[in-house]
């Protein structure tokens, strides 16, 4: 007898409510998603602790998390080797992604350099000097392509070079590099990293946990510095460098009246392209031809957030909602490229006859067309899925439900637009933000990023933990799935300032910004690392990047690549809470290592809470701790007796049983 299958209240499974009334229609429909699916597959409890192995087939091995140290693998390997390599994976696997991602850039601008590709070119020459000057490149009176050319031979050596330091090694603040290279973790080149990483954790090499830690800390530098870094910066040059931007979110992005293609993946260049190809007249005319007002693109996931920060093109949503955007109906095509692609599209786009579409030759999928994505031609690909897109929507049969839900927000805080923002024209500097640091009204920085997952209520943690952020004065930057959340919110207005402290909302109503500030993709926390570096530069917060009064979290992770995200700002200095789960068994050596161990060699170190008002407790304990150790929490200790008989009157809007802006 097929066992019953669970169902949960979709009110306990996400806080968006146009992907609740999504779900609600998925059931009635009878279609799972991985809402559904996910109450149905149990988490391997000795994997959920990280304490089994099978590097060899002398197993796998299954430790017990109950008595750690009671048992050691076939091999002999003791639960730290264990957990220590499967971590080491989980970052090889993240760093790899990033990092192949940001090559795929290179590879872009090399053809744009070679003059071999002519779709693209170089839209942002003020920033490609200010690149190539910030690693040692000569740029007075050249020429932009020599200049160019001369940062793509750089920049390759971040995935090539086999010794010595990765260029971007340049921007790290000196006291902050210092520490690396006494740790000897500075990144020679990402594939180099990569390669060593999966080295030493196969079956019988590094069987030292803390000596595993160092080359995690070094690949994913590698990542966070190298590959993720180049990304970022390639693709502003390519396509332009983000400045704040009015844009729309949430599933009312979608039009029934129009031709609707979601563009859902992680590389610029494939949405670059179709955001050309929409705007074409001939494809906009068949679209008219058969009665559509016009075509309307639309992002999710990354790729999404990207354009989302640079041209304003509205988002969709995250990733839980990948699946459930397509309950809609409205959905005429979706096409993908790499990362976070649910094999489950596949169905759920059969069963609303959305037409989806691969196109990375990484990316297949079985069963889904394949329109191969190429550079040198890329409108090829584009011009083609808008096609039949169109043809699809000329055949819709059957009924559209869109939940009726936008929010708009602004978008776009790339790490030289807050310099600008705060500084002004003339004076473009992180000064103010040094300045209101140090005299307490803005308290501290946070990043908040990452991931929503099946294992948690979607948003929840990331919006309860940014508004207790901000409620608290700190300035909370943002990328990834993480900003949709908030931006569904509506946090990403210049208007939630009233949700901040007072000193946090004057800051931000003077200089007419959001308390939460939206950044872009998940290779975009590179720019959080500028930030930071320019903070140090800046003077007055210490000499080193672990010196911030600052911390990382990300709410909701569930992929590799956050925890690659997570160590590479833990070995820059950053104190980083990860929520839901962390696959680690508690009290162990390696443990101890992550959570406080590294902390005492200079690098940051990781924290973990299940619940978001105590992750924000733990970072904001943090930020004040740092304050303490710089001399400038007496300045904020009278702000804060201001701020708590502030609290104490009940007609607060802060803590007047407010329930967030969500509607
Ligand atoms: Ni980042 Fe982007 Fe989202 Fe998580 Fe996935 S889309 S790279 S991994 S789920 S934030
Ligand atoms: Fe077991 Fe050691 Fe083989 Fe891992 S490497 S599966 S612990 S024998």
């Amino acid at each position: 007898m097929a066992k019953e299958k669970k169902i949960v209240d979709v009110n306990d499974l996400t806080i968006c409510e146009a992907t609740a009334q999504m779900i609600t229609k998925s059931r009635e429909d009878g279609v799972e998603t991985a809402f559904d699916r996910a109450q149905n597959m149990k988490p391997c409890p000795i994997g959920a602790d990280s304490a089994c192995c099978k590097h060899c087939f002398m197993g796998p091995c299954r430790l017990s998390a109950k008595d750690p140290y009671g048992k050691v693998g076939v091999c002999g390997a003791t639960i730290d080797t264990i957990m220590a390599r499967n971590f080491a994976r989980m970052v090889a696997a993240g760093t790899a992604a990033h990092t192949d991602h940001g090559m795929h850039m290179l590879d872009v601008f090399r053809g744009v350099v070679n003059g071999e590709i002519s779709d693209y070119g170089i839209k942002d020459e003020k920033k490609l000097v200010a690149v190539a000057a910030s690693i040692g490149i000569e740029t007075d009176g050249r020429e932009i392509m020599d200049i160019a050319k001369d940062l793509y031979v750089e920049l390759e050596r971040t995935y090539t070079q086999v010794e010595g330091e990765i260029p971007f090694a340049k921007r790290v603040p000196v006291k902050t590099l210092e520490m690396w290279r006494k740790n000897d973790i500075v990144p020679r080149g990402a594939m180099r990293e990569i390669m060593d990483i999966m080295h030493r954790s196969t079956m019988g090499v590094d069987q030292d946990y803390g000596n595993i830690m160092k080359q995690c800390s070094r690949t994913a530098l590698s990542d966070g510095w190298g590959g993720s870094m180049v990304a970022t910066e390639l693709s502003d040059i390519i396509f332009g460098t983000p400045k704040p931007v009015v844009a729309d979110v949430n599933m009312g992005c979608l039009d029934e009246k129009q031709v609707n293609i979601i563009i859902h993946g992680h590389e610029p260049n494939l949405f670059e392209s179709i955001f050309a190809s929409v705007s074409d007249a001939a494809l906009v005319e068949k679209a008219k031809a058969l009665g559509a007002e016009g075509i309307n693109l639309v992002g999710m996931c990354c790729s999404g957030a990207e354009m989302l920060i640079r041209h304003g093109v509205p988002h969709a949503g995250n990733f839980m909602s990948t699946e459930t955007v397509l309950v809609t109906g409205a959905v005429d095509a979706m096409a993908v490229d790499v990362q976070c692609i649910k094999q489950g599209l596949a169905k759920v786009a059969d069963c609303y006859d959305t037409r989806l579409f691969t196109t990375n030759p990484k990316g297949r999928i079985e069963g889904v067309e394949h329109i191969e994505f190429d550079d040198h031609n890329p409108k090829e690909c584009t011009d083609r899925i808008v096609e039949l897109a169109i043809e699809r929507y000329g055949r819709r049969s059957k009924p559209v439900e869109i939940p009726n839900i936008v929010n708009r927000g602004v978008h776009g805080f790339s790490h030289e637009y807050i310099n600008y923002m705060l500084g002004g024209t003339f004076r473009a500097a992180y000064t103010p933000l040094n300045d209101n640091i140090i005299n307490g009204r803005i308290r501290g920085v946070a990043g908040v990023v990452g991931c929503t997952t099946a294992r948690s209520k979607q948003d929840f943690s990331h919006v309860e933990l940014v508004k207790e952020l901000i409620k608290n004065d700190v300035l909370v930057l943002q990328t990834g799935c993480s900003q949709i959340a908030l931006a569904k919110a509506e946090l990403c207005t210049p208007e939630a300032a009233r949700f901040a402290g007072a000193g946090l909302a004057e800051v931000c109503e003077t200089v007419g910004m959001p308390p939460v500030l939206g950044m872009g993709s998940c290779v975009d926390n590179s720019r959080i690392l500028i930030a930071a570096s320019e903070m140090v530069r800046e003077g007055g917060l210490g000499e080193s990047i672990a010196d911030l009064p600052a911390a990382g979290c990300a709410p909701e992770w569930m992929s590799e690549k956050a925890i690659a995200i997570g160590q590479y700002f833990v070995a820059s200095g950053v104190y980083t809470v990860f929520g839901g789960t962390f696959p680690i068994v508690e009290d162990t050596k390696f443990f101890k290592l992550l959570f406080g161990g590294l902390e005492e060699q200079g690098l940051g170190k990781w924290g973990f809470a299940p619940d978001p008002i105590e992750m924000a407790r733990l970072m904001i304990e943090h930020i004040d701790k740092k304050r303490k150790a710089l001399g400038i929490d007496k300045q904020r200790e009278r702000i804060l007796v201001g701020m708590e008989e502030r609290r104490d009157m009940s007609n607060n809007p802060v803590t007047k049983g407010c329930k967030g802006p969500m509607h």
